[in-house]
């Protein structure tokens, strides 16, 4: 594979690591614990696995031998995010550091590399390729959700073949889920394969009282940071554009808000502010028309407005609609049996509540369509699809003619919309993502070497130097609760959205009128950087600094 110089140097970039993990581990356990909702319900559907203790690694003075050969399969599973290779390298150095006849054998494409039987050995040779490099490609990813019995059968059979004991399930809430489930039914038909789960999303909804941030969200933060600096300079020096940026993140806006605390934009809008307030479109609408406005009067007809891509689903009304359409079309082979948009959008009318039926005949059309296309295989709309930044570019297109012809608006409004998401999702991690991850890795096989199933790897302490992070596992029941997913009710780990009474929300809510102002509060953050001084190289995001008290 050909390199250029950036990535040849960090190919051989010695990741930073807890103290803990640097020799002889040993895990100390403290009580048992509950899950954070349903207790009852998770309970019953987690017998062997609920009420496990959280695990806590330290150093320790006994050297232990690890004789017995383990091998381990690893699986990367959903949307990508920087660190992953990093995970696996990880894992890998403290598997053949306890045994060089260990194995780790990677599942080809996902979860259902392993239903399916499709892996690859991972050497040292292969390994030293992606270390601390971007991407899942090492052994690719996917989204199969694992839930049918079948499905842990077969991956039974094929664990046995190869003579795996572990698996390693890398993902985000969903597949953290799935590894839950499968740990409980290989528990529970005592077939001796454990699993262990790895905190991955750049969306940063992956978080709980436990685990401070998942891997990935630290360096998309910081390129689409870079890219609406570079946009914000630039309406800065042509003074002639409104960007409207939609971000990444699925339902919760952590990377709206993130980015915003990073470049100081005009409007960050927050998707769970504009649900606790009840608002609708127009009152979206009249926001940012109001901002508009005021700077119009100042001469200043251009700014940057941050959009997180989950916004259309908490607005109320559009909730319950996008709840109907997910009811309607759950396996729905009439629908998707129809033939064109138009007799789609006829089907769907003549099914929905008249409310909804109103909202939804009111949306242009492009984005009701969007709407009602395939649900990913965990029930998700897919909201990187719906252009919420062209929908709003529309109505405040059409809000701010009105106030021109009444007078009240004299500006110049002209808007380009961008959607930041793919951009930042493979970059080449950070050093904060690279040392996070390596640390995850061999987090996990600690766990594993313990005879560990059912927890997921946990670094924290995060925001003090690397040494002193600590290690350990949490059980993945403490973090579940009952939702309802493609019609019905599901275990599932609770999705963590930005907290309105958090202090990395507080801090926007307390800066956000001087940063819409016409003095221009821009911050230009500029690329990751990885050679340099600790305060430019070394810093995690400013939510992980608020969440803990400092920034
Ligand atoms: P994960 O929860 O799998 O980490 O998803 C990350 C994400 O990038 C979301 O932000 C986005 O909505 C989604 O994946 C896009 O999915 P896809 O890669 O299938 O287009």
């Amino acid at each position: 594979m050909q390199k250029s110089p950036l990535q040849a140097a960090r190919q051989s970039y010695q990741p930073k690591m807890p103290v803990a993990l640097l020799g002889e581990v040993k895990l100390k356990e403290g009580a048992a614990t509950q899950s954070v909702a349903d207790q009852d319900e998770i309970k019953k559907l987690f017998p062997n696995t609920y009420g496990m203790p959280v695990i806590d690694m330290e150093p320790s003075s006994e050297v232990v031998r690890h004789d017995e050969v383990l091998n381990v399969g690893v699986i990367l599973s959903g949307g990508q995010a920087p660190g992953g290779h990093n995970v696996i390298s990880g894992l890998f150095d403290a598997l053949k550091k306890m045994n060089p006849k260990n194995k780790l054998y990677g599942f080809l494409g996902g979860p259902s590399g392993l239903i399916e039987g499709k892996y690859q050995e991972l050497t040292a040779e292969i390994i030293d390729e992606y270390r601390n490099t971007g991407g899942f490609d090492i052994i690719g990813s996917g989204r199969t959700k694992l839930e049918e019995t079948w499905q842990f059968d077969n991956g039974i059979e094929v664990c046995k073949k190869l003579g795996i004991n572990a698996i390693v399930i890398i993902g985000g809430d969903d597949s953290n889920t799935n590894a839950c489930v499968l740990a409980e039914y290989y528990l529970q038909k005592k077939c001796g394969i454990q699993v262990i789960g790895c905190p991955k999303t750049i969306d940063g909804d992956l978080k709980n009282e436990m685990i401070e941030t998942s891997f990935g969200f630290d360096t998309a933060c910081k390129v689409y940071s870079e890219l609406i600096g570079n946009i914000q300079r630039d309406a800065n020096s042509a003074k002639k554009y409104w960007h409207f940026i939609r971000l990444m993140g699925r339902s919760a806006s952590h990377i709206a808000l993130e980015c915003a605390l990073q470049s100081q934009p005009n409007i960050c809008l927050i998707s769970e502010e504009v649900e606790a307030k009840n608002m609708t479109l127009n009152d979206i609408v009249e926001q940012i028309v109001e901002v508009i406005v005021d700077r119009s009067k100042a001469g200043l007809n251009f700014g940057t407005i941050l959009i997180p891509e989950g916004l259309i689903e908490f607005i109320p009304a559009m909730r319950v609609l996008i709840q109907e359409l997910n009811d309607l079309l759950s396996a729905n082979d009439e629908f998707a049996s129809l033939e064109g948009d138009d007799a789609k959008r006829e089907y769907v009318k003549s099914m929905l509540t008249p409310a909804s039926c109103d909202l939804y005949r009111s949306l242009p059309k492009g984005i009701a369509r969007q709407l009602t296309l395939e649900r990913d295989p965990h029930g998700n709309v897919m909201v990187s699809l719906i252009e919420t930044e062209k929908l709003l570019i529309e109505m405040v297109s059409k809000r701010l003619a009105q106030l021109k012809a009444e007078g009240v608006y004299k500006g110049k409004f002209a808007a380009l919309n961008h959607f930041f998401g793919y951009e930042g999702r493979c970059a080449i991690p950070s050093n904060f993502d690279a040392d996070y991850c390596y640390s995850i890795g061999q987090t996990a096989m600690h766990l594993i070497a313990a005879g560990k199933s059912g927890y997921m790897a946990l670094v924290r302490n995060l925001t003090k130097p690397a040494a002193e992070w600590k290690a350990g596992g949490v059980p993945i029941t403490m973090m579940m609760n009952m939702e309802k997913r493609n019609g019905k009710m599901k275990p599932v780990i609770q999705k963590a959205l930005v907290d309105l009474n958090g202090a990395p929300f507080l801090y926007l809510k307390n800066h956000r009128a001087e940063w819409a102002d016409v003095n221009t509060s821009y911050i230009y953050p500029g690329p990751v950087q990885y050679y340099g001084p600790t305060e430019v190289c070394d810093q995690p995001t400013h939510t992980l600094k608020l969440e803990r008290g400092g920034k």
